[in-house]
């Protein structure tokens, strides 16, 4: 059985025993998606923001080819600055644990490893999904796969317009992956608060969020549901220059002939470089909105 792979934290088993709520989160974005100190900073911060909201944090990752449910601070340390963390998905969990090596999860892997481990609310920031130009290159992140049949919600401010987000709501759609807006209509494009596309629902409370999730289960209905934030105001950036920069970093991506698994952290880390910085503070920011709502709509279930 799967369990033998799984090794938790005594934080998340005493959750787990006593029934308390919990908060899964990826580790890609501690390893991958952003600088040292900041990503283990961000990290920890997470981790309290998700306890302060009642509920326990699960950070996930592959240590040793063990699929490690809740972290140390030791884990999220080396997470952070070892140069050995693959960034792991679906398709590189075999190979990590069989061979014993370490992975930083991406949404797709995060959600695989959280339904294995019993947890049904995940926070991030934002998720893969189908990338401009598809038609041609076909780079489709499996977190859209992953959305379609893994039975977890996934709390993110939507995804980044690196992306084409129309391709990817449509790729939902036909998934049958409901997206869900919260506390609005548009769907968030990570660094601001709207784009040009609708969500497919609106929930206003973290009570409307998990009565969604417990139909949508209730009803055997396989798959995940995206819970869309938006950045808070204060942080959101301006969507012509978000979007001037991301044209930039999409055409290095091309003529250095970028592809497979490198094209997301090529992109993610030359946007950050091109806004100086100032990327990186938003990106903190709705992480750590993120959290709270997540925290506050798995407070909800465990009340059941
Ligand atoms: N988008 C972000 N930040 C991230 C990622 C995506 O804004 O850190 C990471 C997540 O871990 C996501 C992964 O699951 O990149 C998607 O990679 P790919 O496109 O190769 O599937
Ligand atoms: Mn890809």
């Amino acid at each position: 059985m799967n369990q033998e792979y799984l090794s938790f934290s005594e934080e998340v088993l005493k959750a787990k025993r006593e029934g308390k709520p919990i908060v899964a989160l990826e580790s890609t974005i501690i390893s991958h998606g952003m600088p040292y100190p900041q990503n283990v900073e961000t990290a920890r911060e997470v981790e309290e923001i998700i306890r302060q909201n009642g509920a326990v944090p699960a950070t996930i990752a592959i240590i040793n080819g063990k699929i490690k449910i809740g972290l140390s601070e030791e884990d999220l340390e080396f997470l952070a600055t070892s140069k050995e963390i693959m960034k792991a998905s679906r398709r590189d969990l075999p190979y990590l644990i069989a061979a014993q090596k370490h992975g930083a999860t991406t949404v797709a892997a995060t959600m695989i490893c959280a339904q294995m481990g019993g947890i049904d609310v995940f926070v991030t920031g934002g998720i893969g999904g189908v990338h401009r130009g598809a038609e041609v290159t076909m780079d489709i992140s499996a977190d859209l796969q992953e959305l379609a049949k893994t039975n977890v919600a996934v709390v993110c401010a939507g995804a980044k317009s690196i992306l084409d987000l129309g391709l990817t709501l449509e790729y939902l759609e036909t998934n049958g992956v409901p997206v869900i807006g919260y506390q609005t209509e548009i769907l968030p494009a990570f660094y601001t608060r709207t784009s040009p596309y609708k969500v497919n629902f609106r929930v206003d409370s973290p009570e409307e969020a998990s009565a969604l999730m417990k139909a949508k289960w209730d009803l055997g209905l396989q798959g995940g549901i995206v819970i869309a934030n938006p950045i808070p105001e204060p942080y959101a950036m301006d969507e012509s220059l978000i979007n001037k920069v991301i044209e930039v970093a999409l055409n290095e991506a091309k003529s250095k002939d970028i592809h497979g698994k490198e094209v997301t952290p090529f992109l993610l880390s030359r946007v950050k470089e091109l806004t100086e910085g100032s990327s990186l503070e938003a990106n903190i920011a709705l992480v750590k909105h993120n959290a709270k709502i997540g925290a506050l709509i798995a407070a909800v279930k465990g009340d059941k």
